[in-house]
């Protein structure tokens, strides 16, 4: 029955062998960074077994694994590439680890922007000028325009499961630097390659590479990011009529704490926590990032207060994920866990809604009936908090605040808006002469009817957005 998801399947077969079988279980489970499963027949339960200590832990056990290194051959090789190409940019993932601080150097050294790849949010700095963020749906915008329109793609620790959607729209040289060779080519065409350790590469490629000057494409990356994230401050500063779910956001960022954990559910939560999510260093975020099963967020908040029993831990939830899963907040109640969860409560299915209008189908399956969670949270024992107006937002995160800090776990429920987000996916590049084009893409057009870039951004209350091409030009960045 486990054989397919377990790298190690053992049934135990005498009371005798438990402890060694365990023993090599967690050992196989680190080893190949997989799961293990031991059953245990009920019957052995029963047994008696002599009581002697048991240990095989080595002294070794706490030393880093070797890892790759690039060679000066190979980073040398790898420059030489950047120099030859007009618009490289870092596709990075969460092999970077705890080197941003290296990547960081060296994005403004060679004046190369950096995407991101889910998984690497909070891994580059948030208020990193160069950090364009996510691509693909969950995203920025600036990270699907400056990836469109790039020449070379270097690719660092990152194995991005969405290459079909984003690394297929145009041609473009394909480097990758892994730690894990099975990962080299899996999403594109392979130009160069090169296995090392992120940290590594990152110390060779700065020994090795001279301050370059200010590329017109840096700049406009910049500087497109930089009014991307002023649009998103002035959604999330918005402060009354309805709730809106960037002012929720706004409230998650003021009472955060600098070591925070963030357990994420799937939904629209994973666009919006990507775009208005501003995270420090010492916080850690988790998603269902391959599989991304819904009712992941209260089970994730579960084990991350386990794990780090002192440290905030937020569960963020839309009302369909959270419904399935609402359950456990009695086992918050149990043991005492001052989970905080937000609930965005839509009464959609918003994220498959959104895919639905983009289709030209009639909606289906995605409306919810309104739940009162404040009171369901209230009836396993869990302090909750219902927000319907923007101005009462902010008194709302100060009593969840106040009631996690007591040591208590709290819900808020806010009843947002159905309001969708700006889906920067749908806008496509394409080089005409010898200038850059933005334009909608032809399957929403087709869903929604024909329109100007300047008329969807005014349908996402985005009329200060610029398309792309126009900071191209206004540095002369060249084709
Ligand atoms: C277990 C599971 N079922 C279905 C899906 C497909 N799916 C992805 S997002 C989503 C809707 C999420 O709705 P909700 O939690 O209300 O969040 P919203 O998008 O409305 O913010 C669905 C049905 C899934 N990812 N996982
Ligand atoms: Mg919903």
């Amino acid at each position: 029955m486990f054989t397919d998801v377990a790298d190690y399947n053992r049934v135990v077969m005498t009371p005798e062998s438990l402890p060694y079988v365990v023993d090599k279980a967690i050992r196989e489970a680190y080893k190949n960074n997989g799961v293990s499963v031991v059953v245990i027949p009920n019957d052995i339960g029963f047994e008696e077994i002599e009581d002697v200590p048991f240990s095989s832990a080595q002294s070794t056990d706490q030393k880093a694994d070797p890892q790759p290194e690039a060679t000066d051959e190979e980073v040398n090789h790898l420059l030489e590439m950047i120099k030859q190409a007009k618009r490289p940019v870092f596709h990075v993932g969460s092999g970077i680890k705890d080197n941003q601080d290296k990547l960081q150097k060296l994005s403004e050294k060679l004046q190369i922007p950096v995407v991101i790849t889910g998984l690497a949010k909070g891994k580059v700095d948030d208020d990193f000028a160069g950090n364009m963020g996510t691509s693909n749906r969950a995203a920025s915008k600036a990270a699907d325009e400056v990836f469109g329109s790039a020449d070379l793609v270097i690719a660092l620790g990152a194995n991005f499961p969405f290459a079909n959607l984003v690394y297929r729209t145009h041609d473009f040289t394909f480097v990758q630097i892994d730690n894990d060779k099975s990962k080299f080519g899996r999403h594109h065409y392979l130009n160069y390659s090169i296995w090392s350790d992120s940290g590594k590469f990152l110390d060779k490629a700065l020994k090795l590479s001279e301050q370059q000057p200010e590329s017109p494409f840096y700049k406009a990356a910049v500087e497109d990011m930089k009014d991307w994230r002023a649009y998103l401050d002035s959604l999330m500063n918005k402060n009354e009529g309805e709730v809106e779910y960037e002012q929720v956001y706004r409230e998650i960022n003021r009472i955060a704490e600098p070591d925070a954990l963030f357990a994420v559910d799937v939904g629209d939560n994973i666009i919006n926590s990507f775009r208005f999510l501003n995270m420090k260093r010492g916080q850690k975020m988790t998603i269902s990032a391959l599989f991304a099963t819904m009712g992941y967020g209260l089970p994730g908040a579960i084990a991350g207060q386990f794990a780090y029993p002192k440290r905030q831990v937020f569960n963020i939830a839309g009302d369909g994920a959270f419904s399935m899963v609402m359950q456990d907040l009695l086992t918050l109640n149990k043991y005492n866990l001052p989970v905080i969860n937000v609930i965005t409560s839509n009464q959609y299915l918003s994220f498959i809604k959104s895919e639905q209008d983009d289709l030209t189908m009639n909606d289906f399956g995605i409306d919810l009936k309104d739940a009162k969670f404040k009171d369901i949270a209230e009836a396993m024992g869990v302090h909750g908090i219902e927000v319907n107006k923007a101005e009462d937002l902010a008194a709302a995160f100060d009593e969840a605040l106040a009631t996690s800090k007591a040591g208590k776990p709290v819900l808020i429920d806010t009843n947002i808006t159905g309001k969708r987000g700006i889906p920067v996916e749908e806008l496509q590049l394409k080089i005409e002469g010898d200038h850059f084009v933005e334009y909608i893409s032809d399957g929403y057009q087709k869903a929604h009817g024909k329109r100007s870039i300047e008329e969807f951004f005014a349908e996402y209350d985005a009329s200060e957005l610029k398309p792309f091409p126009c900071y191209l030009e206004k540095y002369g960045v060249q084709l």
